[in-house]
C-alpha cells in the first residue's frame, strides 16, 4: 500500500521509519512518500501561507501552493485525497479496515488556520477527523491513520496478531495480559493462564472482555452482553 503525504513538515515523518512501521518500508509492504509543500511556493521567499481575507487572527496556506504541490502528486498517484482535520468524519475502526482496502491515499496535512477553502473543495474526497481536539497541524493525525490502517495490510504484522483480531472484531475491548514473572509486587497472575487449559483460557479472557468493556466503555455493549456481564459479577 501506498501513501502520498502532503506537508509543510516532512521530518515529523521520521519517526515512522523506526519500528514496525520502518520493518514493513523496508520490506516493501508499505510505501511512504513525503512532498515538501513548500517546495511548490513561487515567490522570492518561500512564503506558503498569507493574512485571512475578512481578517482575524493568523495565516491561511495559499491554494495555489497547496495546489501545485498536489499536482504534483497526482502524476504519481491515483488514491483518494484524505484532508486531516477537525471537521472531518471521526475515524474508527470500521473506517481503518475501508480505508485499508485502498492501494494508494493521498494524505494532505494543513497548518496554520487551514488552507484556503477552494483548495479544499477542489481537490479533497474526504474530510477525517481522529477526534475532537485541535492541534498545530494534520501531521499527528496523518501519521495515526497510517499506523492503524498499516496493521490490516497483509504482511505488516504476524499471521497471529491479525488472527487474534476476532475478539476486537467484536465491539469488546481487550482482556487483561500478562507476562513473567508469575509473582510481581504480591500480585499473582490468574491461575488459570498458567493452566494450560486452551478452552478454559479462552473462555476466561472473554469474560473478561466482557467485564472490561462494562465497567470502562458500557457503551459499546448490546444489551444481551450487559445481561452477560451482570451474571458475571454476580459469580
Ligand atoms: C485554527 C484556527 C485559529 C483561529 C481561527 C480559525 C482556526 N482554525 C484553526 C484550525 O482548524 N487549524 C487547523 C490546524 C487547520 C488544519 C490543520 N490543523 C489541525 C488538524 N489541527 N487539528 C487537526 C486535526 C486533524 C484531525 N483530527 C484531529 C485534529
Amino acid at each position: 500500500m501506498k501513501f502520498e503525504i502532503l506537508t509543510l513538515f516532512p521530518e515529523m515523518f521520521e519517526i515512522m521509519n523506526e519500528s514496525i512501521i520502518g520493518r514493513a518500508i523496508k520490506n516493501g509492504i508499505i510505501e511512504i512518500n513525503l512532498t515538501n509543500i513548500r517546495d511548490f511556493s513561487e515567490d522570492k521567499h518561500g512564503h506558503v501561507d498569507d493574512t485571512p481575507y475578512g481578517g482575524g487572527a493568523g495565516m491561511v496556506m495559499k491554494p495555489d501552493v497547496v495546489y501545485r504541490a498536489y499536482q504534483s502528486v497526482r502524476k504519481k498517484s491515483n488514491g483518494k485525497v484524505i484532508y486531516l482535520s477537525p471537521q472531518g468524519k471521526r475515524l474508527n475502526q470500521e473506517k481503518v479496515k475501508e480505508l485499508a482496502k485502498e492501494d494508494e491515499l493521498i494524505l494532505l496535512c494543513g497548518h496554520y488556520e487551514g488552507i484556503d477553502n477552494r483548495v479544499i473543495e477542489e481537490i479533497v474526497d474526504e474530510e477525517i477527523s481522529i477526534g475532537d481536539y485541535v492541534l498545530t497541524g494534520g501531521e499527528l493525525p496523518a501519521m495515526v491513520l497510517v499506523d492503524s490502517v498499516i496493521r490490516y495490510v497483509e504482511g505488516v504484522l504476524s499471521k497471529d496478531s491479525t488472527a487474534e483480531e476476532s475478539f476486537s472484531e467484536s465491539n469488546l475491548l481487550e482482556y487483561p495480559q500478562y507476562t513473567k514473572p508469575d509473582k510481581f509486587l504480591d500480585k499473582e497472575v490468574p491461575e488459570i493462564l498458567l493452566s494450560g487449559n486452551h478452552q478454559k483460557i479462552d473462555e476466561w479472557r472473554e469474560q473478561q472482555s466482557i467485564l472490561t468493556t462494562y465497567k470502562k466503555r458500557p457503551e459499546l455493549l448490546t444489551n444481551a452482553q450487559i445481561e452477560t456481564a451482570k451474571k458475571l459479577l454476580n459469580e
